[in-house]
Order: structure tokens, then sequence, then C-alpha cells
């Protein structure tokens, strides 16, 4: 199996399953004009849409690392020239949602992106009984699930991201905010007034400012709380563009469902390059099933906060009055006071509009103190629960922190990595290089071993908050086995274990790719994954956040690097052949 892929202009995808049957998308790439806010520019369309048309498979299929055949160049191949194709061959071992995407310079904040979903097979046990006992419901929730309904947010600029990239290194500054937040690619810009702004803001982000102003589109000022102490180039900044705010009206995503389905499968998907909105469905509470595609023990919540790159799935009871309802997506986090919404409607003769009443503001705090927000550190447990090892082969600490400018990081905390990092000698094909041996962005591990990585979110001058990153490790899950406020001293987990038991959990801990760090507090945070290294290749483990990505916050795992596989010729160092 494998997609073959004309980067501009055509991909396919054959994928043969198990029982020898071929499936085939055709999917062509192109850029044109649109307006998915009401604001006309330049964006990538797959297929002819954005976001691209939704890809569903059987679990089963022979993939190898299919996370990997993302377009990030200097891992596994060199970069796909335009005009040229390129063959990825990979296995759908996992069931679930998750979204194709491209890594190369911020292609996913133009448009390059959609929903893909791998049905699971039928030996992977269902864990519906915890939402309802009547087994009526549970055939019904069964059912359900084979209609997924994708939900993709989004962000959006209205600058492409080339010119975004370039604003942010000639001004230097990590231009944090959008103009818009997309649901299914269709959205508008709301501007508030700056009374309303000071209305909706959320108390910790209000406390956080100080009586330092919002910009028009509700983003944070440029000042050192954001941006650190360098200095800015503030006339290589479009001001209308990037920070100034005029409202569109535009068509907003709506979702029609019928009232005898009793149920709906929704699966929001954050192609996000920046926000972590507060995501809810008016009157409407949710039971997480799966999160990043995997199941997990069901649990009923008003609304979910998510991070870049993550994927939750959610059965949602429809048994109230027939109308259209309101799904909200209210950033929350101080970077920008931004929100997007789309409609939930019942198709009925009797269709009515209820007043509105929300679970979350604009800004993203809960209305009354009954309303629950998933809780990812306790309520995401997963079904069925297979723990990790109680200790580690090998423990990685990242220090995370701003590295010479406002838009540059370092994951490793010493080196950032460059964006085109040894595209001309891919690490796979090259693991002994200088490059692959690069202690400051490889990690280099052994196969059949665990390894832990600590991710110390620094607090300094120059990154004051320290607010959340949505770190992704491409490859296999990992376990979230703790998280603390305060700097991480000590060498392994279990010498950190033992001194603050309360921040571990060794028993049932979440499984997931993607791994956001606690909320800035002002001070260090951290956070640790466990992972068994099972699948030897060379993969990206990264902020899922757009800009931090290109400001080279990334590192390479070179995993089982003593095993890489004998590599297929049509994956070689020059397989971006030529059409
Ligand atoms: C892409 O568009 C082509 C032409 O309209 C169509 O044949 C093909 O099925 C589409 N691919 C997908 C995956 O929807
Ligand atoms: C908040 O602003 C006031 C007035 O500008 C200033 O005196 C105070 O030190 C600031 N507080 C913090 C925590 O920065
Ligand atoms: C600031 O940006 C403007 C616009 O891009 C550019 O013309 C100017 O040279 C820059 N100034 C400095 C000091 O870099
Ligand atoms: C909160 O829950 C209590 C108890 O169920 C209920 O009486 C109250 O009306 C609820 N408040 C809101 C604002 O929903
Ligand atoms: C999640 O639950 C734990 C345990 O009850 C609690 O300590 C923590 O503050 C909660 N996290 C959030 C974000 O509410
Ligand atoms: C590792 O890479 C960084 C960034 O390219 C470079 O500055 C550094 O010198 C390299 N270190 C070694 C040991 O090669
Ligand atoms: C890597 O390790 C896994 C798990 O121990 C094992 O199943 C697999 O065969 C190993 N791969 C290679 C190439 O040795
Ligand atoms: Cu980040």
């Amino acid at each position: 199996m494998g997609l073959r892929c004309v980067l501009i202009t055509t991909c396919a995808v054959n994928i043969a399953h198990a029982l020898a049957r071929l499936v085939q998308f055709e999917i062509s790439i192109s850029q044109e004009v649109r307006s998915p806010d009401g604001y006309a520019r330049p964006q990538i369309l797959v297929n002819g849409t954005f976001p691209g048309p939704l890809l569903a498979l059987d679990q089963g299929d022979d993939v190898e690392r299919w996370h990997a055949r993302a377009l990030m160049p200097g891992l596994s191949q060199r970069p796909i020239l335009p005009g040229s194709s390129f063959v990825y061959r990979w296995t759908a071992n996992e069931y679930g949602m998750y979204f194709y995407h491209s890594h190369l310079k911020s292609q996913i904040s133009h448009g390059l992106f959609g929903p893909l979903y791998i049905r699971p097979s039928s030996t992977v046990v269902k864990p519906f009984d915890r939402i309802t006992t009547s087994s009526q419901e549970q055939a019904q929730l069964v059912k359900t699930e084979k209609t997924p309904i994708a939900v993709t947010i989004s962000d959006w600029t209205h600058v492409t991201s080339p010119e975004f990239t370039s604003i942010e290194q000639e001004a230097d500054l990590d231009v944090y905010c959008s103009q818009s937040i997309l649901i299914n690619g269709k959205g508008r810009v709301t501007c508030l007034s700056p009374q309303q702004q000071e209305q909706e803001l959320a108390d910790p982000f209000k406390a956080a400012l100080n009586g330092s102003k919002l910009h028009p589109s509700g983003c944070a000022p440029f000042i050192t709380l954001g941006q650190g102490t360098y200095s800015h180039n503030f006339s290589a900044v479009p001001a209308d563009l990037i920070d100034g705010c005029e409202e569109t009206q535009a068509p907003i995503e709506q979702f029609l469902v019928q009232k005898n389905d009793r149920w709906a499968s929704f699966h929001f998907i954050s192609a996000a390059s920046v926000q972590a909105p507060i995501t809810s469905i008016d009157q409407h509470p949710m039971w997480v099933y799966a999160v990043d595609g995997r199941y997990i023990e069901p649990v009923r919540v008003d609304g979910l906060q998510i991070y870049n790159g993550e994927r939750y799935s959610v059965m949602v009871k429809l048994d109230q009055q027939p109308g259209t309802y309101r799904i909200r997506a209210a950033n929350y986090a101080l970077n920008q006071l931004i929100i997007g919404f789309a409609t939930l409607t019942y198709a009925s003769r009797f269709w009515h509009r209820p007043d509105p009443a929300p679970y979350f503001t604009y800004g993203g705090a809960p209305t009354s103190t009954n309303v629950t927000l998933l809780n990812t550190t306790t309520q995401i447990v997963p079904f069925p629960n297979v723990p990790p090892a109680r200790t580690a082969d090998a423990t990685h600490v990242l220090r995370v922190k701003r590295f010479g400018g406002s838009w540059k990081w370092m994951l490793s905390g010493t080196a950032s990595y460059p964006v085109d990092y040894s595209s001309q000698h891919p690490l796979l094909w090259y693991p002994n290089s200088p490059a692959a041996r690069n202690q400051s962005l490889v990690i280099r591990t052994v196969n059949g071993t665990w390894v832990d990585i600590v991710f110390v979110v620094e607090a300094d001058v120059n990154d004051p908050v320290a607010p959340p990153h949505a770190m992704h490790k491409h490859s296999n899950k990992a376990y979230i086995l703790g998280a603390g406020v305060g700097d991480w001293t000590w060498d392994t987990v279990a010498e950190a274990a033992q001194a603050q038991p309360a921040s571990f959990n060794f028993v049932n801990p979440p499984y997931r790719d993607g791994f956001a760090t606690p909320t800035g507090t002002g001070q260090h945070v951290w956070l640790v994954i466990r992972y068994k290294v099972v699948n030897p290749g060379a993969f990206l483990l990264h902020c899922h956040i757009q800009d931090h990505l290109a400001g080279g916050m990334a590192v390479a795992l070179l995993d089982g690097v003593e095993a890489f596989p004998a590599i297929p010729k049509e994956y070689g160092p020059n397989s971006g052949r030529r059409a």
C-alpha cells in the first residue's frame, strides 16, 4: 500500500486491505484564492476542498509508521520538489481518528490538512457499556460510531503561512494570534469593543495582563510578558492583517442530525496553528470515548480544551428540543481572546431556535459552577488499560525555552531544530552521520527499551509565563506519567516519583500522542512521558504550535537506531523523483 503524491498536483493512496481489497484515494492539491472566513486570500485546497476530504479505511491495513508519511523532509526523505512524486508506504495498525497534514514550512496553516479515520477492527472491544446499561442503546452507539462526523478546528490568518513566517522573522515577534477560528474550514471574523473585551476576558488572563490592553483582534499585546526581552521591528508587522479586526459575514458550518438516530458521534480534531479552544455544544453534554484515536473509559463532560494536533471522539445524545444549537470553540489562553462557531441542527418540521444557554463564555470560562471540563490528567483512562513498565531504560530531559529571539525556540535546551535539518542526508538513511549524532537535536534509542522523556518548560525573562506547549510524538503513542510545577531536579522518574508520588500515575495513565505541558504559572513546569521503542525509524518529536515548530521546537527521535530496517528502494533519498 502506498500514497503516491505529486505534491502540487495529485496524490494517490493505494491501500491493499488484509483481504487483498485495494482501496484507492485520488487526491489533488492545488493553490486557489478562497474566503473561508469572508476574507479572500490564496490557500491550499486538498482535492478542491478545505479541509481535505475524510479518508476512511479499515484497521489492519499493512502500514508502517503511518504518521511519518507526513511531509517532513530530513527524517526519512528529501523534500518533495514541486512537480515530483513520492510513494509513501504505511500500515494502519491503530484505529481511530487522525488527520493528514504537512509539516513542511507551516503548510498546515495554509490549508493542507484533512481527517483520516481508521475503522476499528471487529476484534477491538468497545467501551459503550460504560455509557449506558441498555443493550438497545449500546447497539445504537455501535451503529452511530459507523458514521463519524469530523469536526476540524483550525485557526486562520489573513496572510499566507510563508508571509506569516517572514513577518515573524523580520519583526522578531512570536505572532501568537489569528483572525478567525474555523470549523470545517468555515468561520467569521468577530470583533469586540474594548469594553466587551474587558468583560469577556477570563479572570486568570486579566490578572496576567495587569491592565495592558488587547489588540482589536483580541490578540494580547506584544510585550515582554509574551515576547521576552528581545527588541522588535514593528514596522515589519502589517497591523491591519495581524492584530487589527474587521468583522466579516460568511457561512458557518452546520451539522444536521436526526433526532431518531438518538446519538451522534463527533470527532473534534485540532488542526489549529496556535489556538487551544475550549469546545462545547450548547445544552449537549458529551461522552468522550476516544482520545487521539484510542478508546478511553467514557466520561461525560460539558466541554474539552483541545490543544494543537489532538483528537477527541465524543458521543452526543440527541435528546433536546428540535432546533439549532451553537457549537463553540473559545480560545482559552493568554495569547488571544477569540472564538469560532458552528451549529448543530435537528432536522425537524418543529424546528425552533432555543434560547442560547452556553456552557462557556466567549472567553472560554464556565458559565456556572456546574459546568464540567474534561480533566485530562485524571479522566483519560485507556480502555482497555495496558499499564506501562514500572521502570525505564533511558531518561532524556528536554528544557524548553526561547533562543536568541522571540520567534526562535529550543526543545532540547541547547539548539533549535532547523526546518530543513539534514534534508540532503535524511537521518533514516544516514544514521551515523554527524547530524544524526548531534545530541542537541537527536535522541537515539534502542529497540525494545522503555524511554522516558521529560519536558521542562522554563519560565525566565524571555518567557515569564511559560504557557502550555502542545508536544506531539510521531510513531507510537506514549504514556503521560506525571506533571508538576517547579523545576525538575531529578535524574530519573523513579527519583521524582519518590519525592512527589502524588504527581505520578503508573497504574492507568493517559496513553496518547499529544502531550500539552501544564498551564503557565510563571514558574517552571514539567511533564513526563514514557514509551516503548517498538518501531525502528526516524521520527519527529515537536511542539504542534506551528510557529514554535517553525521556530525550532523539535528534536528527531532515532528509535531503535541499531535495528534500522533495510529500507525499500522506493523510500530512498532519491525517491522524490521528478515526474
Ligand atoms: C478527489 O476528486 C476526484 C475528482 O473529483 C474524485 O474522483 C476522488 O474520489 C476524490 N478523492 C477523494 C479521496 O475524495
Ligand atoms: C501591575 O501594574 C501596576 C500599575 O502599572 C504596577 O504597579 C504593578 O507592579 C503591576 N503588577 C505586576 C504583578 O506586574
Ligand atoms: C524593519 O522592517 C521593515 C519592513 O520589513 C524593513 O524595511 C526594515 O529594514 C526593518 N528594519 C530593521 C532595523 O531591520
Ligand atoms: C446546578 O446544579 C444544581 C443541582 O443540580 C441545580 O439546582 C442548578 O440549577 C444548576 N445551576 C445551573 C446554573 O445550571
Ligand atoms: C484534575 O483533577 C485533579 C485531581 O482531582 C486535580 O488535582 C486537578 O487540579 C484537576 N485539573 C484540572 C485542570 O482541573
Ligand atoms: C548541532 O546542531 C546545531 C544546530 O545546527 C549546531 O549549532 C551545533 O554546533 C551542532 N552540534 C554538534 C556537536 O555538531
Ligand atoms: C523492535 O522491538 C519490538 C518490540 O520488542 C519487536 O517486536 C521488533 O521485532 C523489533 N524490531 C526489530 C527490527 O528488531
Ligand atoms: Cu510550543
